[in-house]
């Protein structure tokens, strides 16, 4: 197993993954998923982990899939054991506690969609090609992307795509919530240039406890969720981000986080 498989590049704590298979247009094989899980072991033993952006190698494709190839042979046995190691490993990257934001930067099919569903947000470049296509091979999805994709775009839409393989460009599936943004593949270098900065340069622990407000909340009654907000925000206030943040302010200067 090479950790090459998942290029890791770390700027003031905020991680970007790349997966690095190009030739393959970046495909999830089981090299892939076990360095991903090796490099999330080390994330998430990280304190000073502020923000994880994931994209993939060159400019054709984020992720164009689980790798064909390689389940072609499998048996039921171990497709089981693949999916489960596969959605493991993608649940453990939505539960960082930092924001994880997909830099979608060409195809997104199939095992890929579904690796930007884990992610907290997604932003593509115009060129990039959405769909779950397994369909078309004779499978359904099997990292989570019939679970994710309801969640993130509603039934009605994302049986349309399981059902139908049919595959979207960028501006739909901007239009359908998939992504947050589309922008020119030439500008998603300096969006994750600024996310760096913004997401580096906030309250680090006030960044985490707004992701662990909107995950955990989104599995509580509302009552229960505001009570869950509650204790975060009250938290804010036991720590010395709040005082420095406030000050910074009132002093009319930028916050030292
Ligand atoms: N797997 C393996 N290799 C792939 C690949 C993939 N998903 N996608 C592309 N490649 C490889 C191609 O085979 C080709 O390799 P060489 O022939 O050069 O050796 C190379 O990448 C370049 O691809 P193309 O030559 O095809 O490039 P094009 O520009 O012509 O076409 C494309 C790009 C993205 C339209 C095309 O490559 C394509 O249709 N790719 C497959 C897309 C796809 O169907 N993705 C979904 C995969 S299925 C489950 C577990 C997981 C899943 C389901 C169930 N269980 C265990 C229950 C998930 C399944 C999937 O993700």
């Amino acid at each position: 197993m090479s950790e090459q498989a998942i290029e890791v590049q770390d700027d003031g704590g905020v991680v970007r993954l790349t997966v690095n298979r190009p030739k393959a247009l970046n495909a999830l094989n089981s090299e892939v998923l076990a360095a991903l899980a090796a490099v999330l072991d080390d994330l998430e033993t990280r304190g000073d982990l502020r923000a994880v952006l994931i994209t993939g190698a060159g400019e054709k494709a984020f992720v164009a899939g689980a790798d064909i190839t390689e389940m072609r042979d499998m048996n039921a046995v171990e497709a089981r054991d693949f999916a489960g190691q596969a959605q493991a490993t993608l649940k453990r990257l939505e539960a960082l506690p930092v924001p994880v934001v997909a830099l979608v930067n060409g195809f997104c099919l199939g095992g890929g969609c579904e690796l930007a569903l884990a992610c907290d947000w997604a932003v593509a470049s115009d060129n990039a090609v959405f769909g779950q296509p397994e369909v078309l091979l004779g499978v359904i999805p099997g990292f989570g992307g019939t679970q994710r994709l309801p969640r993130r775009v509603g039934p009605a839409m994302a049986l349309d795509l399981v059902t139908t393989g049919r595959k979207i460009d960028a501006g739909e599936a901007l239009r359908i919530g998939l992504v947050n943004r589309v922008m020119p593949q030439a500008e998603l270098e300096d969006y994750a240039a600024e996310l760096t900065q913004q997401l580096g340069g906030n309250g680090p622990q006030a960044v985490r406890g707004a992701k662990q407000a909107v995950h955990d909340g989104l599995d509580q009654d509302l009552d229960s969720a505001l009570a869950l907000e509650t204790s975060l925000f009250a938290l804010c206030f036991a720590g010395d981000e709040q005082r420095e943040g406030m000050s910074a302010f009132v002093e009319k200067r930028k916050p030292n986080f």
